[in-house]
C-alpha cells in the first residue's frame, strides 16, 4: 500500500504545525537564552526590552504557577534557569510579542551581568572531577578478569565517538491557548504528547486532564522530539495560562541547533581479548558518555549501549562500564539508534584493532563470533530465531563478496594516488523500549454508521509511515478497502498515557493495539450478522467487505452490516490495548528479556578514497536485512536507505564543534554538513532477508527504525582500510567521524616512510 501522506506531501497539502491556523491575537513567542556555557546570573534587566513596543510580557522562572521542572526520567532540569547557568543557550526567558521580528529585536535589548565559571566539555575530563549525572551501570557476563590469562592474543585501545544534530526538517515548535475552564490546549511538534501534557501540568501546577495536547504529524523528529519538545511547549503553555492568551513559538534553525541535545558523543577504552582459533573470550569496555547539563533520555541511554556492547556477538567474559558525564553543553538525548551506535563502534573498533595486528580482514573475527540460538546475551536474553549469521552469509554470497574483494585488491594494486575500502558491517538491534513498563499502546477505533472508520491511537506520524501501517492492520482485520480508514491526530484527551513514539516500535505496538480492537469490533459485526441472517456465528465470515455465509458469497455489503449493527445497539467502537508479551528486566541484577525480538542484517560498504586529498567517494552499500515479512515493502526499503545515509554522515561528514565557551560553532548548515545528493553511496542494493518473520512483530513485519542506522558505522572502516591499504605505517587510530581533513592526517601519519616520501609518490602517480 501506498503511504497516505505521499499525495498530500508532494502537493504540499500536508498538514504540520504551522498550518494550523492560530486564532485572532496570537502572540509569537522567542526563547532568551544563556550567552554563557556556565556561571551565575548576577543581575538581569528586562526593562528596555519590556518597554519595546509590540512586547507584551517576558515570562521568566518567577511566573511559574507549579514547578520549575521539566526533567523526564531524573529531576534535574529547570524549565528556565533561576540562577545557575550550565550550557550555553540554556532558556531564561521567554519574550512574549506581536511578532517573532518583535520578540527577537527585544531579545538584544536584555542586559544580563554574568558570573563566567570553567566550561567543561569533555566527558572524561567531567569524570575525572566526579561530575556524573547519575550512578554508573556495569552489565557483565563470566569473568573477564580471569579470563585474560587464557586468551591467545590480548589488544586494548581507545574509541572516541562525536555527536549528531537531528536536523529534522521541521524545527521545534508549540501552539498553546487557553479553552474552557482554565484548561491549555497544546499543538506541539512532539513525539511524546504525553510527556509535553505531563511536564506542562507539572509547572503550570494543573493536574494532567486540564492539558489536551494534540499532533497532527511531524516534519521529522529522529529522537530529537521524543524528550526535547517538552520545554518548549510547556513555555507556550506557561505564557497562554498567566496571560490568557494564545501564543506560539517556531524555533528558528540557529536556535534549534544551539538549544537542543544532540546524539551523545562518547569516549571508550577497551580490551579485547580472543583465543587462537579467532573466539573473543572476553571484553572489556569503559565508555564515557558525554550527557551535557541535565540528564534528559541519559539514563535509558546509557541502558541502551550496555545491551547493545556487543553487537551481534557471543562473548562469553564481558564486563561493561557506562559512566554519564555531566558537561556543560545542552543536555543531549535520543537520536535513532539510542546510545546503541556508540557501543556498536566500540567493539568493531575492538575488533578492527585486533585484525590489524593479526595483519587479516575484520571479518574473520566477525564470522567465527555471531552469536547463535540458545546461547545467552551478556544481559541474560537467550537468543532464539537469530538471523545474524544468515543475514551475513547471504549478503557474502548475493554479493559476491570474493570478487568485491579481489576487485578492490586489484584496484588497490594498480593505484596509488587512490584506494578502495571495503567493510562488512553486521548488525543486531533489540526491538522493546528497555523499560518494560513503556511497552504499552491503545487504539481506539470507531465505526461509524456509513461503514467508514476512525482511528486513534498513540503513534505519531513523523514521516516513517506508521499511519499507512495502522490503516493496513486495521484493513486486512476488518477486510475493507483501505480508503475506508482514516488515521486521526495523535490527540492525548482521545488515547492516554501514551508512550513516545520511539524505539522503533511505534508500528508494532500501534499496530497491535488497532489489531485487538479491531478483532473484536469484527467479531462483533459477525455475531450480529448472523443473528439477521438466522445462522450460526461460525456459519458466518467478513470477507472484502462482504457476508459470506458458509463460505458462500452473500449479497451483504459491509455498509449494510455496519447500519444493522448500529440499529441493534451493538457498540461500533472499541479501545484495544496491548502491553508487548513475554519481556521483563530486573535492574538489580541486570539481567531478563527486555526485548521483543532482535532485528539482524549486514552491510558490505565499498569507498574510494582520494589519497592525495583525503576526500572519498562511496562507491556502494551492499545490504541484507532482516525485515522479518515486510508489510510495506516501499516504506521499510525507505526506512533503510534512510538510517543507512543518516548513520554514514555521522560516521563521516557531520562533526560538532564548540567554542572554548561551549557556544556551538557548527550551527548553521554551512559549517555543520550532512549528506546530500553528492555524498550519498553512487548505489544502495538492499535485499530481504528470506525468513518467517518475527512472532511479536506487528503482521511478522519486523520494526525497521532504527536498526539500520548501524549500516553506517561500516562506512567508517571502509575509509579506514582503504586508508590502510595507502600507508601500511598506518597507527590504529578510532576516532568518528571520518572528516576529510581526519582521513588527510591519516593518510599521512606515517613514521617509517615519513609525509613527504608518501605525498609525493602520491602525486606523481596522479591519475595512473
Ligand atoms: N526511547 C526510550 C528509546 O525511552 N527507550 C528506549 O529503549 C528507546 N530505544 C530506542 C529509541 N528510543
Ligand atoms: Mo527514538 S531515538 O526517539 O526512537
Amino acid at each position: 500500500m501506498k503511504n497516505v501522506d505521499s499525495i498530500g506531501h508532494v502537493t504540499g497539502k500536508s498538514v504540520y504545525l504551522d498550518d494550523i491556523p492560530v486564532q485572532k491575537g496570537t502572540y509569537q513567542a522567542v526563547v532568551f537564552g544563556a550567552p554563557v556555557g556556565h556561571g551565575k546570573i548576577k543581575n538581569i534587566d528586562y526593562s528596555a526590552a519590556e518597554k519595546l513596543p509590540g512586547v507584551a510580557r517576558i515570562i521568566t522562572s518567577k511566573d511559574i504557577t507549579g514547578e520549575n521542572q521539566i526533567g523526564g526520567i531524573i529531576q534535574d532540569e529547570p524549565l528556565f534557569a533561576e540562577e545557575e547557568l550550565h550550557f550555553y543557550g540554556q532558556p531564561i526567558a521567554l519574550i512574549v510579542a506581536k511578532d517573532t521580528f518583535t520578540a527577537r529585536k527585544a531579545k538584544a535589548l536584555i542586559k544580563l551581568d554574568v558570573e563566567e565559571s570553567e566550561v567543561v566539555t569533555d566527558p572524561r575530563e567531567a569524570y575525572k572531577r566526579g561530575d556524573l549525572l547519575f550512578p554508573s551501570r556495569t552489565f557483565q557476563m563470566g569473568a573477564v578478569d580471569e579470563a585474560w590469562d587464557g586468551c591467545e592474543y590480548v589488544f586494548e585501545g581507545r574509541a572516541d565517538i562525536g555527536g549528531q544534530e537531528h536536523l529534522y526538517i521541521e524545527t521545534q515548535g508549540s501552539y498553546a491557548y487557553p479553552t474552557d475552564n482554565g484548561s491549555i490546549k497544546i499543538h506541539s511538534s512532539t513525539q511524546g504528547p504525553t510527556a509535553v501534557q505531563k511536564t506542562a501540568a507539572k509547572v503550570l501546577g494543573l493536574p494532567m486532564h486540564r492539558i489536551e495536547v494534540d499532533v497532527a504529524r511531524l516534519g521529522g523528529a529522529f529522537g530529537g522530539k521524543e524528550d526535547q519538545a517538552s520545554g518548549f511547549a510547556t513555555m507556550v503553555a506557561l505564557a497562554a495560562y498567566v496571560m490568557k492568551k494564545p501564543v506560539k513559538i517556531t524555533l528558528d534553525r540557529p536556535d534549534d541547533m544551539q538549544m537542543t541535545g544532540k546524539r551523545h558523543p562518547y569516549s571508550a577504552d577497551y580490551k579485547i581479548g580472543l583465543s587462537k582459533d579467532l573466539k573473543i573470550v572476553a571484553y572489556q569496555t569503559t565508555l564515557y558518555q558525554n550527557g551535557g547539563a541535565a540528564s534528559d533520555l541519559s539514563p535509558a541511554i546509557m541502558e541502551r549501549t550496555l545491551f547493545h556492547s556487543t553487537n551481534s556477538y557471543f562473548i562469553p567474559n564481558t564486563h561493561v562500564t557506562v559512566h554519564s558525564c555531566k558537561t556543560n553543553l545542552p543536555p543531549n538525548t535520543a537520536f535513532r539508534g539510542f546510545g546503541a551506535p556508540q557501543g556498536v563502534f566500540t567493539i568493531e573498533s575492538a575488533i578492527a584493532h585486533a585484525a590489524d595486528e593479526l595483519n587479516i580482514p575484520a571479518y574473520e573475527i566477525q564470522k567465527v563470533n555471531f552469536i547463535q540460538d540458545g546461547q545467552a546475551f551478556q544481559y541474560g536474553q537467550i537468543a532464539e530465531n537469530v538471523n545474524n549469521k544468515a543475514t551475513f552469509e547471504q549478503a557474502l554470497n548475493q554479493y559476491d563478496f570474493t570478487r568485491i574483494e579481489k576487485e578492490a585488491a586489484d584496484y588497490n594494486q594498480k593505484h596509488i594516488d587512490k584506494k578502495r575500502g571495503v567493510s562488512i558491517m553486521p548488525v543486531c538491534f533489540g526491538i522493546s523500549f528497555t523499560k518494560t513498563p513503556m511497552n504499552q499502546a491503545r487504539s481506539l477505533v470507531h465505526i461509524y454508521q456509513d461503514g467508514s472508520v476512525g482511528i486513534s491511537t498513540g503513534a505519531i506520524e513523523m514521516g516513517q509511515g506508521v499511519n499507512t501501517k495502522i490503516i493496513q492492520v486495521a484493513a486486512g482485520v476488518l477486510s475493507i478497502d483501505s480508503d475506508k480508514i482514516k488515521v486521526e491526530s495523535t490527540n492525548t484527551t482521545r488515547v492516554a498515557n501514551t508512550s513516545p513514539t520511539a524505539a522503533s516500535t511505534g508500528a508494532d505496538l500501534n499496530g497491535h493495539a488497532t489489531r485487538l480492537a479491531c478483532e473484536v469490533l469484527i467479531n462483533r459485526l459477525k455475531h450480529s450478522a448472523a443473528e439477521s441472517l438466522g445462522s450460526e456465528v461460525d456459519e458466518v465470515d467478513i470477507k472484502n467487505e462482504y457476508v459470506y455465509l458458509n463460505g458462500e458469497k452473500t449479497a451483504v455489503h459491509w455498509n449494510e452490516v455496519v447500519e444493522a449493527a448500529f440499529l441493534k445497539r451493538v457498540c461500533l467502537t472499541e479501545n484495544g490495548h496491548y502491553a508487548t508479551p513475554k519481556i521483563n528486566f530486573d535492574k538489580t541484577k541486570e539481567k531478563g528479556h527486555p526485548f521483543a525480538y532482535h532485528v539482524y542484517g549486514t552491510a558490505i560498504t565499498q569507498v574510494t578514497v582520494d589519497c592525495i586529498r583525503g576526500t572519498y567517494e562511496f562507491d556502494k552499500v551492499q545490504i541484507v536485512h532482516d525485515f522479518g515479512k515486510s508489510m510495506n515493502p516501499t516504506i521499510d526499503f525507505g526506512q533503510v536507505e534512510g538510517a543507512l545515509v543518516q548513520g554514514m554522515g555521522w560516521m563521516t561528514m557531520e562533526e560538532l564543534a564548540f567554542h572554548p565557551n561551549g557556544k556551538l560553532a557548527s550551527d548553521s548548515l554551512s559549517t555543520y554538513k550532512i549528506p546530500d545528493i553528492y555524498a550519498v553511496p553512487k548505489s544502495v542494493d538492499i535485499e530481504a532477508l528470506e525468513t518467517e518473520g518475527a512472532e511479536l512483530a506487528i503482521l511478522k513485519s519486523k520494526a525497521v527504525g532504527e536498526p539500520p542506522f548501524l549500516y553506517g558505522i561500516g562506512a567508517f572502516f571502509a575509509i579506514r582500510n582503504a586508508i590502510k591499504a595507502f600507508n601500511t605505517d598506518y597507527e590504529p587510530a578510532f576516532n568518528a567521524p571520518y572528516t576529510h581533513e581526519k582521513v588527510l592526517m591519516d593518510l599521512y601519519s606515517n613514521k617509517s616512510q615519513g609525509t613527504k616520501k608518501l605525498y609525493k609518490k602520491a602525486v606523481e602517480n596522479a591519475g595512473k
